[in-house]
């Protein structure tokens, strides 16, 4: 059969499944100069990482010892998993002897890790949370792992790593796993969201759907509404609002990776807010909130604490959380305008009573 009687079907989908994650870097940045191979080594990294836990996941149920808690807790004061324990050094594991990566942190570490190894040399940062939404594992419903890359700025010398301390526009690269009916990982570098689904007949992750883009409205509101009488009043006056207005529906599945991932692809809003006991709300914005937010804004969504946009915010520690509205522009504009009404209500209070 020549080239010209060769169906096209056959043409695309032989090159579609030689577009794995490391020629698509290669792409998105039209280079082959040290820094564009680097972040194409550091997404394969990242890759293997997501195959070897999803691997994990697949089979967890017969796997002695697979599952449960460690009877630790980590720097949250959460009970840890055997999953998140085992992800946490997934990662490390993948990043060693690769001259890439000199510190990893993870909401599973007090502190920085360093592979010696690496450092100097390796000028990135990999943050992550390698298991997100662990209360799910074990009733085998969908978890994620999301991470970040920055840049190493200066030389760390007291190893608290604290050039980390930046706000979110200092990162290079962000994504999430999401560990579903299939491995899906979605990622950017600046230059769209683009969407890997994991072949394991191929042992790799290939593109399934490039420059994803969020509608400016969506039906959707995600957000864990047994908090109700936690939440400040704008808060439930944006809830009473969807209540009373046709067009929206509730998904919430407990898990940031799968309720972002949902929003991503079908539009509306996740919000994560602050609590009248918790005003900095759950979410850390490192490894879950700021990535999410680069990633957000890139497929022409919106991120926002609700006062502040999302990649403005600069973290005082490595730990920091932040309440979290991130989805279509518009609705978590509508989000915003609650919050705003009762502030300037507040204000006009105050005025009056002085
Ligand atoms: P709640 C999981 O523990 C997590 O960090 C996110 O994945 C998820 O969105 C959130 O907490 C769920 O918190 O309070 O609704 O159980």
């Amino acid at each position: 059969m020549t080239d010209i009687d060769r169906p096209l079907v056959e043409e695309h989908s032989l090159d579609r499944d030689c577009t794995t994650l490391s020629r698509h870097v290669l792409q998105q940045l039209q280079s082959f100069n040290a820094e564009a191979q680097d972040l194409s080594a550091l997404m394969n990294r990242i890759a293997l990482a997501a195959k070897i836990i999803s691997r994990r996941l697949s089979r967890a149920g017969l796997v002695e010892g697979a599952l449960g808690f460690t009877g630790g807790m980590n720097v949250q004061g959460e009970s840890v998993k055997k999953m998140d324990a085992y992800a946490n050094d997934v990662f490390i594991s993948v990043f060693k002897q690769s001259g890439l990566v000199c510190r990893l942190a993870s909401e599973e570490m007090e502190k920085p890790y360093y592979i010696p190894e690496n450092c100097p040399i390796g000028r990135y940062t990999l943050i992550y949370d390698p298991i997100d939404g662990s209360s799910n594992v074990d009733i085998n419903l969908n978890i994620g792992s999301i991470f970040s890359i920055r840049k190493q700025e200066g030389d760390d010398i007291d190893g608290n790593a604290s050039d980390l301390l930046q706000n979110g526009h200092k990162q290079i690269a962000a994504g999430y796993v999401l560990y579903g009916p299939s491995t899906m990982l979605v990622y950017s570098i600046g230059t769209g969201v683009h969407s890997f689904t994991l072949d394991p007949s191929l042992g790799e992750f290939i593109l399934s759907n490039e420059n994803i883009k969020i509608p400016d409205h969506g039906p959707i509101y995600s957000m864990n509404e047994g908090n109700f009488w936690q939440w400040e009043e704008s808060i439930r006056d944006y809830i009473r609002y969807v209540h009373r207005h046709e067009g929206y529906t509730a998904r919430y599945s407990g898990a940031l990776v799968g309720d972002f991932h949902r929003i991503l692809s079908q539009g509306g809003v996740f919000i994560y807010p602050g609590t009248v006991k918790k005003p900095e709300g759950k979410l850390r914005l490192l490894y879950e909130s700021a990535p999410l937010a680069f990633l957000m804004e890139q497929a022409g969504g919106r991120a926002s604490t609700g006062t502040q946009d999302l990649l403005e915010v600069v973290p005082e520690a490595l730990h920091t959380r932040t309440p979290l509205i991130i989805g279509s522009k518009e609705d978590v504009a509508l989000v915003e305008s609650f919050i705003q009404d009762r502030a300037r209500e507040s204000k006009e209070a105050l005025i009056s009573r002085s």
